[in-house]
């Protein structure tokens, strides 16, 4: 019986030193195992949320975005964590820790930043979750979270999924900055 108790108690152990080690170490990038970043428009109005996980296979993306205008959308994670209004060309091109070309169908593709178009739908809101497989938040070979960060951009138009190195997807409607916890 004793047996037992130690093995349930073990991992809700681990479970909770872990997350001290979060909380009381937020300022050091390399604790991170989560990400968050609030969409908005050109205008600086709110368009939604994305948020990042870290686990065993990859980074967790989820965005739910608002407000825009119905139909299918390219995401991306973008290279820079800066999203200056209107245009957010400040977030550079697409985040591309492994030097690759753009799109999940091209034979040379494709950026790790690359991810599934969003479909919006007549009220105006929309929503991906994937996983990037083999991202990290911060460490490792391929952190999101580098020196000058990461954002989430959504653009005007789909993804061709296939166009080096923005998949004909337009201009850049929406914008979060990448910001760990
Ligand atoms: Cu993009």
């Amino acid at each position: 019986m004793k047996f037992v108790s130690i093995l349930l108690a073990l991992p809700l152990t681990m479970a909770i030193s872990a997350c001290a080690t979060t909380s009381t170490d937020a300022s050091a990038p390399a604790a991170a195992s989560m990400a968050g970043a609030k969409l908005m428009a050109g205008d600086g109005s709110a368009r939604g949320t994305a948020s990042v996980t870290e686990a065993a296979d990859g980074l967790h993306v989820l965005v739910k975005a608002q407000g825009l205008t119905p139909g299918i959308h390219a995401v991306h994670v973008h290279m820079t964590g800066t999203c200056t209004t209107p245009d957010f060309a400040s977030a550079g091109g697409h985040w591309n820790p492994t030097g690759r070309k753009h799109g999940m169908n091209n034979p040379a593709g494709m950026h790790m930043g690359d991810m599934p178009n969003m479909t919006v739908g007549p009220d105006g809101s929309g929503a991906i979750e994937y996983v990037i497989a083999g991202g990290t938040i911060s460490g490792e070979a391929t952190p999101l979270l580098d020196a000058d960060g990461a954002a989430v951009v959504i653009h005007a138009q789909a993804d061709d999924n296939m166009s080096d190195p923005a998949g004909n997807a337009g201009g850049r409607i929406a914008c979060g900055v990448l910001a760990a916890g």
